[in-house]
Order: C-alpha cells, then sequence, then structure tokens
C-alpha cells in the first residue's frame, strides 16, 4: 500500500468518527523533538505574554496565549500539519479560514478564565449556532503534555454535535474525558459540547490549538489586521485565504480592490 492510499485510508476512518461522535484522535502527528520545542516556547509565553499577565487575577487561572500565530516563528505552520488539515478541509471546505490559533495552559490546581471572559471549564461550543449541520467550525487541539484524567483533560459528550441544541448547567451522564497524548491531534466539531477538565497535578497542562471556520462566520481574530508584516509578505496564497485577507469585505471601492489578493490593487 502506498503512503498517500494509507493517508487517505487513515483520513476517511478519522471522518467518519468526527462525524459520528463529534472528536477523534489522530496519533503521532509531531515527534518527541517538536513536542518538547513547541512545550518550552508556550510555557516561556505563559510567564512574558503581555496578554496572558494581563489576563490572570490568581494561580488558578488558565495561561491562554491569544494570536499564537504572531508569538514567533515556530507557530507559523503547525496547524497545517499534513495529517491534520486535509480532514479539516473536508469537513469545513475547501475555503474555510482560521478563526483563532492559540494556547492554553491548564494551571496546577485548576483551570478557571480569569478575566479571559471565556469560561473554558463549563460545557460550552465554539459556533454561534448549535448546527449538526453543515459543520461550521473543526479545532484542532495539540496537547504539548500528556492529558490524563489527573491533569484535566479535555471533556466531551459524544454524539452532542448532531443534538442542535446548546449545553446547560447539566453534566450530561455520557460526558467523558478524552485521554490524548504528546504529540497527537485532538480534533472536534465546534458544535461539540466541551470543556476543560481540572488540574489536579503540580505541572502546567500545556496544549496549542487552531480552529477553522467557514468563511461566512465571524472569525474569533482579525488576522488581517495583527500579523507582523514581515510573515504578510511571506503568505502564500492559501494561507492568505486562511487568515481571512479573501473573506473580508473590500475596504476600497470595487474598481481598487484585488480580489484575488484580498487588498488594495497595487
Ligand atoms: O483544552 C481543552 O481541554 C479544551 C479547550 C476548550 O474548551 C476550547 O478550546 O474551547
Amino acid at each position: 500500500m502506498t503512503d498517500q492510499r494509507s493517508l487517505r485510508q487513515e483520513a476517511v476512518a478519522h471522518l467518519e468518527a468526527v462525524r459520528r461522535n463529534g472528536f477523534t484522535i489522530i496519533p503521532d502527528v509531531l515527534t518527541p523533538a517538536e513536542v518538547q520545542r513547541y512545550r518550552a516556547s508556550v510555557e516561556r509565553l505563559y510567564a512574558t505574554d503581555p496578554g496572558v499577565v494581563a489576563k490572570r487575577q490568581d494561580a488558578c487561572d488558565l495561561f491562554h496565549v491569544e494570536n499564537l500565530v504572531s508569538k514567533a516563528k515556530l507557530f507559523e505552520n503547525f496547524f497545517l500539519n499534513d495529517r491534520v488539515y486535509p480532514i479539516v478541509i473536508q469537513l469545513v471546505g475547501e475555503d474555510c479560514v482560521l478563526k483563532d490559533v492559540w494556547s492554553l495552559g491548564l494551571p496546577p490546581g485548576g483551570g478557571v478564565s480569569g478575566k479571559s471572559g471565556k469560561v473554558f471549564g463549563s460545557l460550552h461550543i465554539e459556533d454561534p449556532y448549535p448546527l449538526g449541520s453543515p459543520v461550521l467550525s473543526v479545532i484542532t487541539s495539540y496537547p504539548l503534555v500528556d492529558f490524563t484524567a489527573d491533569n484535566g483533560s479535555t471533556r466531551v459528550v459524544p454524539g452532542s454535535h448532531l443534538w442542535g441544541r446548546l449545553p446547560t448547567a447539566e453534566r450530561p451522564e455520557s460526558e467523558i474525558g478524552v485521554d490524548v497524548r504528546a504529540g497527537d491531534c485532538l480534533m472536534f466539531v465546534g458544535s461539540l459540547w466541551h470543556a476543560t477538565g481540572v488540574n489536579q497535578t503540580q505541572q502546567i497542562r500545556s496544549s496549542m490549538a487552531a480552529c477553522f471556520g467557514v468563511p461566512w462566520v465571524k472569525p474569533f481574530f482579525d488576522f488581517t489586521r495583527t500579523l507582523p508584516q514581515e510573515f504578510v509578505d511571506r503568505l502564500s496564497d492559501e494561507q492568505r485565504r486562511l487568515f481571512g485577507f479573501l473573506s473580508q469585505p473590500p475596504y476600497v471601492e470595487r474598481w481598487r480592490w484585488d480580489a484575488e489578493r484580498g487588498c488594495p490593487r497595487e
């Protein structure tokens, strides 16, 4: 069997799992060396990023790095992993955009949201409406330490992406914790009921993630106005689309607008 063929078969199995359960785990997408490099960098950001510091009030608050992609060259591409991204495209469409790219650290003893305004520990969905179909968004989460019941593995309610309703404070009996190893990718659709667990260990539960969505739902973040210019200058056409340059409305009259590049004509 060729590598391409086995990759296609792997992708089909993951697609089926996501459509049925709302989530899947794609094993070993990062090498141990990559995991160590990413982990060291995100944990440095937990201590130094002004946004993380501004949002935390006490030791139990999350380390939440927003706009991770602009923090270092190291983070520019991890979400385009060639065993993950093709599955995303199948689910959300070839015109999908990045809604956000971030890192989440669950601190020892907790994992509440601090001043970020988002309650990660309660069951929630990423989409504005709880639609089972079409898929509006897909989250790809890359644990940088093993996620276990002890350190607060991600909680999900299998099949809830098809229920067409929002979670309430009541936690369904079918809720489970998903143990995922460092280097794997946990993928779930944005309509799946999910939450962070509680970290009862002494080590930060570090991860990085990207959310992809359809271009006609407002993303969480406007990358067109926040990416460093030297990165924008290097973007491929596909990256320009992913970062939303092609889905923004023209901000000059149409005769001056380059729809192919999502910017005014030279
Ligand atoms: O990292 C996790 O365990 C879940 C993260 C989450 O709830 C989210 O990204 O909305």
